[in-house]
């Protein structure tokens, strides 16, 4: 955490007073856990949210040419042999306690939002219409939708101020690019990074339209210049793209090198920056006409709205695209 100035503050829980609930999921393949529970000491009745991930290696710790005071292969690793068989060794080593970090998350107090979000679901496709957007997705994100607080102490730099890449100010085509949440802050080799917008009108791609074009080109192209400065990856290795849909809907941009698969880029989900902007430059409306896919997770009201609503559509005969007339009310009455 940091105050306005961008120095350290101390959060209000102590992690190892955190009391388990539940093991919300459990990724063998990205090595993270997510913990459901509660920091009893402050309240009984908050939930809290804590996610470990293992951090990926960082080739400077495997050095062995002294260039690093840290690295596994040195005098302070514990090495336990497992077995022994022939040619073959398997060992558990454990390094110094520096460079075995876990990257932890806490959200805290987390909504009921946050917790069916690390939650482990089924997984559904929707194809999105601009008809089915304007009345189910738009009625429900305008009720039901994480706080942008978060966003909005970045832009004013209230938070996160020291860990700022890179800002154009330009209230138009202007943004702040900083470390995403996932990353851990020292693996390049898993950079991630964010470019938050600094218009504040536009919810997600659906919202773009050729107007934009300054604002994308200045991003991709700002956004590429700095990550080669500070990082030396060359423009060529790194990914941008947009999800759909987001979980926080004011206009974001997630960067990262094309040579690690960050979590979220499964095509479902992703659009290429280059793409959009190739898409608006054909059609200036496209985003606005377009049938757009996105996954949603069982147990999500979203999806249980969508169920419900094209199957009265289907009873009813209607094309998707019609409305109900009380559909709005329908909808809003479900979220309540
Ligand atoms: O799925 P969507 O496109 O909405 O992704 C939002 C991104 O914002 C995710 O990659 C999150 O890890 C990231 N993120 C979320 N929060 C709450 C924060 C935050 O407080 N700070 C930073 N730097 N990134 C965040």
């Amino acid at each position: 955490m940091t105050d306005k100035n961008g120095s350290a503050q101390q959060p209000n829980y102590d992690i190892s007073k955190f009391k388990l609930t539940k093991i919300l999921n459990n990724n063998t393949v990205r090595k993270s856990i997510a913990l459901l529970g509660t920091f009893p000491d402050i309240s009984e009745v908050d939930q809290a949210l804590v996610i470990f991930e293992k951090n990926a290696f960082t080739e400077s710790d495997v050095q062995t040419d002294g260039s690093t005071d840290k690295s596994f292969f040195s005098s302070k690793t514990k090495t336990n042999v497992e077995f022994l068989n022939n040619i073959y060794g398997s060992f558990q080593c454990i390094p110094e306690s520096d460079l075995n970090c876990i990257k932890t998350t806490v959200v805290y107090p987390a909504t009921d939002k946050h917790i069916e979000k690390y939650s482990i679901h089924a997984k559904h496709l929707i194809a999105e219409t601009p008809a089915l957007y304007e009345n189910i997705t738009l009625t429900y994100l305008k009720s039901s939708q994480f706080s942008l607080d978060w966003v909005y102490n970045i832009l004013e730099h209230k938070q996160e101020t020291e860990r700022i890449v890179f800002e154009d100010p330009d209230p138009e085509i202007g943004f702040v690019l900083l470390p995403d949440l996932k990353w851990d802050g020292r693996t390049i080799e898993a950079l991630y990074l964010l470019a938050i917008v600094h218009k504040r009108d536009i919810k997600s791609l659906r919202d773009l339209n050729s107007s934009h074009l300054p604002l994308l080109k200045n991003i991709r192209d700002s956004g590429r210049r700095a990550i080669e400065e500070k990082y030396g990856i060359p423009a060529s290795q790194i990914r941008m793209y947009f999800h759909y849909q987001p979980s926080f809907y004011h206009l974001h941009i997630h960067f990262n090198p094309v040579g690690n698969d960050a979590p979220g880029i499964w095509c479902e989900k992703s659009h290429m920056l280059e793409t959009v902007i190739n898409n608006l430059e054909l059609v200036s409306d496209y985003y606005k006409r377009a049938t757009i896919p996105f996954v949603a997770y069982e147990g999500n009201k979203l999806l249980d709205i969508y169920d419900e609503e094209l199957n009265v559509r289907k009873k009813l005969k209607l094309d998707e695209n019609e409305l109900t007339p009380t559909s709005e009310d329908s909808i809003n009455a479900k979220i309540e």
